[in-house]
């Protein structure tokens, strides 16, 4: 089956999943984006934050989905770069969402998102130096699954949970539960794709980004939807 997608050369009809992926992935992230950015006339002022990082998240994602498929389709490598500047933007803006939140009906101290962010950025900066071999692909493993680990700690056990666990909100707690699936579950996704590309004996990229961009859909779009339809049901 030809997909009859442009490489770089503008030459058509390759049979290329990955590439697929790729494009309807630019897609779903460009209409998410539109959607959210909608979606603010239908949210009370003290949420409007949350929906608008849903819609940026979005928004981000999409432009550079746009430039991995360019570089997958003309080199048929991972566009790990890409890839990773999209995670660095995107992963704290997904963590300030806790943060914000859980600030659209209580007072939440600072330190619960610098705590999120320091996981964040360990976890993305140990997968980064594992995927391009500044590191060894099973010890950059390790290090980023701790760095996950904190932040799942942080979101179940630490601060956050505990002002959660506080509230008297049942949209804030449905949506809490909710963007705590997505990053234990939907986030696992990432690192079974690592696996799979880097350490389950020998690299296979086409595989590794079909997983990642699978997973993107879910805890990019996904998460977002959490948070607009909390948004929605508390504004009313
Ligand atoms: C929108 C992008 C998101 C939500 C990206 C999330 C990425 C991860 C949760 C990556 C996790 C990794 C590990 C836990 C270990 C192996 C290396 C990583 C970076 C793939």
């Amino acid at each position: 089956m030809d997909l009859f997608l442009l490489d770089a050369s503008m030459q058509i009809a390759k049979t290329d999943y990955v590439s697929f992926t790729f494009f309807v992935g630019t897609m779903a992230m460009m209409a998410a984006a539109v959607f959210f950015f909608l979606e603010l006339n239908n949210t009370s002022k003290e949420w409007r934050t949350s929906v608008l990082v849903s819609g940026l998240i979005t928004f981000i994602a999409a432009v550079h989905y746009f430039y991995m498929r360019d570089v997958w389709a003309s080199s048929g490598e991972s566009p790990t770069e890409f890839r990773y500047i999209d995670w660095l933007l995107t992963v704290p803006l997904l963590m300030i969402e806790f943060y914000l939140v859980l600030s659209a009906v209580t007072k939440v101290p600072a330190g619960v998102f610098w705590r999120l962010l320091v996981g964040t950025v360990a976890m993305l900066g140990f997968g980064y130096a594992g995927e391009t071999g500044m590191m060894n692909a099973s010890v950059g493993f390790w290090l980023a699954m701790a760095g996950w680990a904190f932040i799942i700690w942080e979101i179940f056990k630490g601060e956050a949970s505990q002002i959660n666990a506080g509230l008297a909100n049942t949209n804030v707690q449905g949506a809490y539960k909710a963007m705590l699936l997505c990053v234990t579950v939907g986030w696992s996704i990432y690192p079974i794709g690592y696996f799979m590309g880097y350490m389950g004996g020998g690299a296979d990229p086409a595989t590794l980004n079909i997983v990642y961009n699978l997973a993107d859909f879910v805890n990019k779009i996904g998460f977002g939807v959490i948070i607009w339809a909390a948004a929605v049901a508390d504004s009313e």
